[in-house]
């Protein structure tokens, strides 16, 4: 079968969505850290649906750990197909927004120089919640982070994002061009602020006057973004093969939801995105956190339990009624109370994310969300359990999910098998969980001890240490799928 690029294009089965433009005519205004398949399932396809009426949009993006986003695409003109997917099939789209794909370790400077030129006016990222090199809990820049202590010592060759984005202010600081906007679309919490903090402090370590710079002149606009984006089989490579008549090395499946919230601060320009049907609103942190809280706090309690319980996917889970029980119970019970969200009716957004998580086209592996959980706990479900007990509420459920992360950290499954627990803590949480030894209350006081995780508050908190260590003692005694059941009564 002949390879999906732009001299293929017109070849490509009939009723198939192509661009609809004239992709000798984009040139680039963003550029887009970490390329991966969440970006391509959500950023690229706004501006694709605008390159028609504003060319000058489009979007170069960079690697900064694998190139194997760039050594798929550039055979294909950084052609790919998005495939939507519910019970009612998979709907194939050809995106072309992205002109160019640069891998950061190799091309570096060809980078560095892009994100200094005038051209560019955006800067996005989605370099996941690890890519940031903070300290989760506090939000504050870990200068003791090796990628952070390398680009000190580096700061024109850089290796991180905030090392690059850094580096490329630095450039344009000097030749006296306006800074680009940042843009994080990470579920990070206030994510706008957060990276605003992390990029000026590491420009002031550089230079003070820099960092005053960074934090005076540029704009870090805060985003809430959805959609869910599983990772790539090749099963769906071949189903996508045959729905568009040529091959895509790296299609991206994804569901027909969408959701883009973005803070209307872009002193330089931006592309019409609310054309494309995102919303532009002052204060975007209201909406970041009833998303943090209710899908992502979801999911990650689902995808801890279920992994336990031995559901591969999601929807799978979902197929318990205790585990949709419990999920709805969540939300409604616990996490719905802390959210203030005037104008939004919170019970239907629940109803539509149950929904979402039960779409069984979806192949959303619980171990896909499982990971990096160091990273995801505090915005997820940390954050709602201390509003709740400042308030004296129960954290019944909310503690659930945060005992069964301290399960599945320990690496060992069920049924005796490992899990592959991959997270920039791993090698210290194995430790903590060696050294317990089976003992829900020591591997608790072990794991609560990790302060980048759970602050220096909630080690004091008797009433959520006896919660998280009830739920273990259940989970140790009788497995994750009879602890679920249990509690929903
Ligand atoms: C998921 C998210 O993997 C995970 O941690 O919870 O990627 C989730 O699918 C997206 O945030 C949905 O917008």
């Amino acid at each position: 079968m002949t390879r999906l690029c732009a001299t293929s294009l017109a070849a490509i089965k009939q009723g198939v969505a192509v661009p609809d433009y004239d992709r000798a005519a984009i040139t680039p205004g963003i550029v887009h850290l970490g390329i991966g398949a969440f970006h391509r399932a959500h950023m690229a396809v706004y501006v694709d649906d605008l390159l028609k009426d504003q060319p000058n949009w489009a979007i170069v993006g960079a690697s900064l750990r694998r190139p194997d986003t760039k050594d798929a695409l550039e055979p294909q003109d950084g052609l790919y197909t998005i495939a939507v997917r519910d019970a009612a099939g998979t709907h194939p789209r050809v995106i072309g927004s992205i002109l160019k794909v640069l891998d950061a370790n190799s091309e570096r400077e060809e980078l560095l120089a892009l994100m200094a030129s005038p051209q560019i006016r955006i800067v996005s990222l989605t370099v996941t919640e690890k890519g940031y090199c903070h300290d989760p809990a506090t939000g504050e820049l870990d200068q003791r982070h090796p990628d952070i202590a390398y680009d000190l010592a580096n700061p024109t060759a850089p290796k991180s994002a905030p090392g690059m984005l850094v580096e490329a202010l630095a450039r344009r600081h000097a030749a006296g061009i306006t800074p680009f906007a940042v843009m994080s679309c990470d579920n990070l919490p206030s994510n706008g602020a957060t990276v605003k903090r992390i990029v000026s402090r590491l420009a002031s370590l550089r230079d003070a006057s820099l960092g005053e710079w960074v934090a005076d002149k540029v704009a870090f606009p805060g985003t809430m973004v959805d959609r869910i984006v599983p990772s790539t089989t090749d099963a769906d490579r071949a189903t996508v093969a045959e729905l568009i008549g040529a091959d895509d090395a790296w299609p991206i499946m994804t569901e027909p939801f969408t959701q883009w919230v973005i803070e209307d601060n872009f002193p330089d320009g931006r592309p019409a995105f609310e054309r494309a049907g995102a919303q532009l609103v002052e204060d975007v942190e209201p909406f970041e956190r009833m998303k943090l809280r209710m899908l992502n706090g979801s999911h990650s309690t689902m995808a801890y339990l279920g992994y336990l319980a031995g559901h591969e996917y999601v929807s799978d889970a979902m197929g318990d009624p205790a585990f949709v029980a419990l999920i709805r119970g969540l939300m409604s019970e616990e996490v719905m109370p802390t959210l203030d969200m005037p104008g939004t009716d919170l019970g239907a957004y629940r109803d539509q994310l149950l929904e979402r998580f039960a779409n069984p086209a979806l192949k959303h592996r619980t171990w896909q969300i499982a990971m990096d959980g160091s990273q995801k706990l505090p915005q997820r479900l940390l954050g709602t359990i201390r509003d709740r007990l400042a308030a004296g509420q129960s954290i019944e459920r909310l503690s659930l999910g945060v005992a069964a992360w301290m399960r599945y950290v320990m690496g060992i499954d069920e049924k005796g098998e490992n899990i592959d627990v991959r997270d920039p803590l791993a090698m210290r949480m194995m430790a903590i969980s060696a050294g317990a030894g089976g003992d829900p209350e020591e591997l608790y006081e072990g794991l609560v001890g990790l302060t980048e995780v759970f602050g220096d508050d909630l080690a004091d908190n008797e009433v959520f240490g006896a919660d998280v260590v009830e739920h273990l003692d259940s989970l140790f005694d009788v497995g994750a799928a009879e602890t679920v059941r249990e509690i929903v009564g």
